[in-house]
């Protein structure tokens, strides 16, 4: 399958998702949003993904948010269409069973923010600028932007961010524990591959459980979220995977994890 504004490559365990539409700051339209939904489906059906980087082509931006230009001519009925398949895309990426990492290389604005924030780990490039400028065209954040940075910063600076619409360097979303590290430009994509392949030598079964109940726990209350954890761990107890981790550091050896 061709994808013509979304490439996949796989190095080993490790997928990596580049948007690749640099003339627009890799802006998602109608069509990159299908073609990221066809790629993460892709990565997701590779038996072997362990883990995942998004990041955008070009060395300017990640994702500079939802093509203005597409959206101004939409019709309710599209921005409604147009909005089903955002949701569908970000409710896909946050549901792949192994972790997935931003790599976020320029702007993160809008839809793109919104993107990254649908991974499970942000890295951020002293290039990168980040914001949720939507009330600037009039409208607010509609890929679970408002609800999934809330939930990452706090809802007082979730606020201070939306309202005044102004992007935050990297130092700065650093600071808010948005982002959890700044790398020199050139030195993001390796430091995201360095932690991809360290994630990727870890139990997959363990990992996609602790994503699961991580995310399902948080919107809980602890007593609920706590039994999560509980059942998650009885479970991995019938995997083989756990039998070999276990076996494998009683007898001083790597662990070969087989994903059962
Ligand atoms: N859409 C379309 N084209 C974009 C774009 C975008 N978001 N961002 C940049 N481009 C295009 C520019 O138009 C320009 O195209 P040409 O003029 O060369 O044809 C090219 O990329 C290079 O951009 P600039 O010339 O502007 O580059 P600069 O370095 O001067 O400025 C910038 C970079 C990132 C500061 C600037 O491009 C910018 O402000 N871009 C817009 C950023 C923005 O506002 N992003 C948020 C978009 S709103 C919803 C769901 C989702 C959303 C809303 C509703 N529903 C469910 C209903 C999400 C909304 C958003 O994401």
């Amino acid at each position: 399958m061709t994808l013509e504004f979304v490439t996949l490559a796989f190095d080993g365990p490790v997928a990596l998702v580049t948007i690749d539409r640099p003339k627009a700051l890799n802006a998602l339209n109608a069509q990159v949003l299908q073609e990221l939904d066809q790629a993460l489906g892709l990565a997701a059906a590779h038996a072997d993904t362990r883990a995942l980087i998004l990041t955008g082509e070009g060395g300017k931006a990640f994702v500079a948010g939802a093509d203005i230009a597409e959206m101004a001519q939409y019709t309710p009925a599209q921005a409604l269409a147009f909005s089903a398949k955002g949701h569908q895309v970000m409710a896909r990426l946050e549901a792949l069973p192994f972790p997935t990492i931003a790599a976020v290389n320029g702007f993160a604005l809008g839809g793109g923010l919104e993107l990254a924030l649908a991974c499970d780990l942000l890295y951020a490039s002293e290039k990168a600028k980040l914001g949720l400028p939507e009330v600037s065209l009039a409208v607010i954040p509609g890929f679970g932007g408002t609800q999934r940075l809330m939930r990452a910063v706090g809802k007082l600076r979730a606020r201070e961010l939306i309202f005044t619409g102004e992007a935050i360097d990297a130092a700065k979303a650093k600071e808010i524990g948005l982002a959890l590290e700044v790398l020199p430009h050139d030195a993001l994509l390796p430091r995201c591959k360095e932690i991809a392949h360290t994630i990727a030598t870890r139990g997959p079964l363990a990992l996609s459980q602790a994503k699961r109940v991580i995310e399902a726990g948080a919107d809980l209350p602890l007593k609920d979220a706590n039994e999560l954890e509980r059942q998650a761990f009885a479970l991995l107890f019938g995997t083989d995977d756990q039998k070999e981790g276990m076996r494998a550091f009683l007898e001083k050896r790597k662990a070969a994890f087989k994903n059962l």
